[in-house]
């Protein structure tokens, strides 16, 4: 069965936005397979987002992506990838419809709350990045009551 790499960012999950998009993953049919709460270091995101290197955001997208634990996530089932991206919707929240993820929870697309992955490629390279070891020895994240201790 497909898998996919979806990725709570850091603003999703200071608003506390998580269990709705898991919830929206579930209604849809998907299959959590697994789950990390983690902060991901200079290095991981810039792996992560390797290809975008020479984008004039990108040291805006690094810091970002750094500033808080995300919560990092394999969801599977058909056309995983593809259903993944139909509801986190368009990259920029302007654009993204009402009922996706981005159009209902975020404005703006420097602060566009989730991650997909945009080919099964990617969601291999991606959960390879997160899940695979290389990275997994990163240490775990403890909230309490939303304040990383
Ligand atoms: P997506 O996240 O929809 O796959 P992407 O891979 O093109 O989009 O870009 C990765 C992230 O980079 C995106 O979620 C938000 C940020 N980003 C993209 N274009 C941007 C822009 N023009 N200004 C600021 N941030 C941008
Ligand atoms: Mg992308």
């Amino acid at each position: 069965m497909e898998q996919t790499f979806v990725m709570v960012k850091p603003d999703g999950v200071k608003r506390g936005l998580i269990g709705p998009i898991i919830t929206r993953f579930e209604q849809k049919g998907f299959v959590l397979a697994a789950i990390q709460l983690r902060s991901i270091d200079r290095a991981l995101a810039e792996r992560h987002y390797g290809e975008l290197k020479e984008k004039p955001f990108f040291g805006e997208l690094v810091q970002y992506l750094t500033s808080g634990p995300v919560c990092a996530m394999i969801w599977q089932g058909e056309h995983a990838v593809e259903n993944a991206r139909s509801i986190i919707g368009k990259t920029n929240p302007v654009e993204a419809a009402p009922g996706t993820i981005r159009g209902d929870f975020a404005l703006d697309i420097a602060g566009n709350i989730v991650h997909g992955s945009d080919s099964l490629a990617s969601a291999e390279r991606e959960i390879e990045l997160f899940f695979g070891g290389a990275v997994a020895a990163s240490a775990p994240v403890h909230l309490v009551a939303g304040t990383v201790v």
